[in-house]
């Protein structure tokens, strides 16, 4: 059912699956924790406001395109291929920074109901990182497997990643891409389940070699190694993927015939409960994972630049 489908090589038909939806979630939240708990993820449909979603792609959208990277009318999402970013924004984390956080960009990711859900998951009271993953990505990139727990976990025992999709996302147009099963490959999560991202060069490098394991080199041969498949779906405005800290995924290639970006955002949840101090994830000025704030993520370069460029 996924056609021509590519992570930087053609993944077979066979090793190619639709992710799971979970519909009984809003009159049943245990059938949302036991889908949750079966498969390491929920995919929930129309579970957000879709003006909401909206909303947020046409602000990140018109940002883009005051620097030159997306062609009017904003909402098509459709890159250029140039950039003004470095002259029109000259420091690159502060112009991030000011995209992520964006009013109706944080009203989707911080707003009551992707707060609610993560709580139905927890069955405790959750909440957000402050710091989240904006991430427009043109036709050529694609994001590794790995898994979120040794890089976002910080103090808490616990963690959720919401994937949200800002604005239809075909298949083409490379969307998240989950790897069935995954949370039960225990043989590998024990490692990875000690390791936290410490602040030393060395703690970050091999908490990173835990996390991505072979997957993040060799998609195909560490799907046939695991017997498994990956798994993704046509996404609309309104969707939301939960997954947890040691479910493995990433995203398929873009390779949009329009030349659209693909536009999606994700942040952590935790319960509330849990320690909240981490200054890498929390705070006004949160420093990322590698203190460069929102400098070190990918999206802070201009979107012309080439994939290879932006890792
Ligand atoms: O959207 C992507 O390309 C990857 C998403 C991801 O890695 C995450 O949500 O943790």
């Amino acid at each position: 059912m996924l056609d021509g489908i590519t992570q930087r090589q053609p993944i077979p038909d066979e090793l190619l699956g639709p992710l799971a939806e979970c519909s009984a979630w809003r009159d049943d939240p245990q059938a949302l924790q036991q889908s949750f708990a079966e498969h390491g993820y929920v995919l929930l449909r129309d579970a957000l406001d879709r003006n909401d979603v909206l909303a947020a792609r046409k602000e990140v959208f018109t940002r883009l395109a005051e620097v030159g990277e997306i062609v009017p009318p904003v909402e098509e999402g459709i890159a250029s291929g140039l950039s003004q970013r470095q002259t029109l924004a000259s420091d690159a984390g502060m112009f991030w920074k000011s995209v992520s956080e964006g009013p109706a960009l944080r009203r989707v990711t911080h707003g009551p109901r992707l707060r609610e859900l993560a709580g139905l998951l927890f069955d405790a009271p959750a909440r957000p990182h402050d710091y989240l993953f904006l991430r427009p990505a043109p036709v050529g990139n694609a994001t590794n497997l790995h898994v979120d727990f040794p890089f976002f976990a910080g103090g808490a025992a616990q963690i959720v990643t919401c994937w949200i999709p800002l604005g239809e996302i075909p298949i083409c147009d490379g969307p998240l891409a989950i790897v069935e099963n995954s949370h039960q490959f225990e043989d590998l999560l024990g490692p990875i389940r000690s390791a936290r991202l410490s602040a030393d060069p060395r703690g970050f490098a091999l908490a990173q070699e835990a996390a991505y394991q072979s997957g993040a080199s060799d998609t195909l041969g560490f799907l046939r190694s695991r017997r498994t498949r990956l798994l993704s779906t046509h996404f609309w405005q309104g969707d939301v993927v939960i997954f947890g800290g040691f479910t493995m995924h990433g995203s398929l290639d873009n390779h949009s015939p329009l030349g659209r970006v693909r536009l999606s955002v994700d942040v952590r949840y935790q319960p509330a409960a849990d320690r909240a101090d981490d200054p890498r994830f929390f705070g006004a000025n949160p420093t990322g994972a590698k203190g460069g704030s929102y400098g070190e993520q990918k999206a802070a370069q201009p979107l012309g630049t080439p994939w290879v460029a932006r890792q």
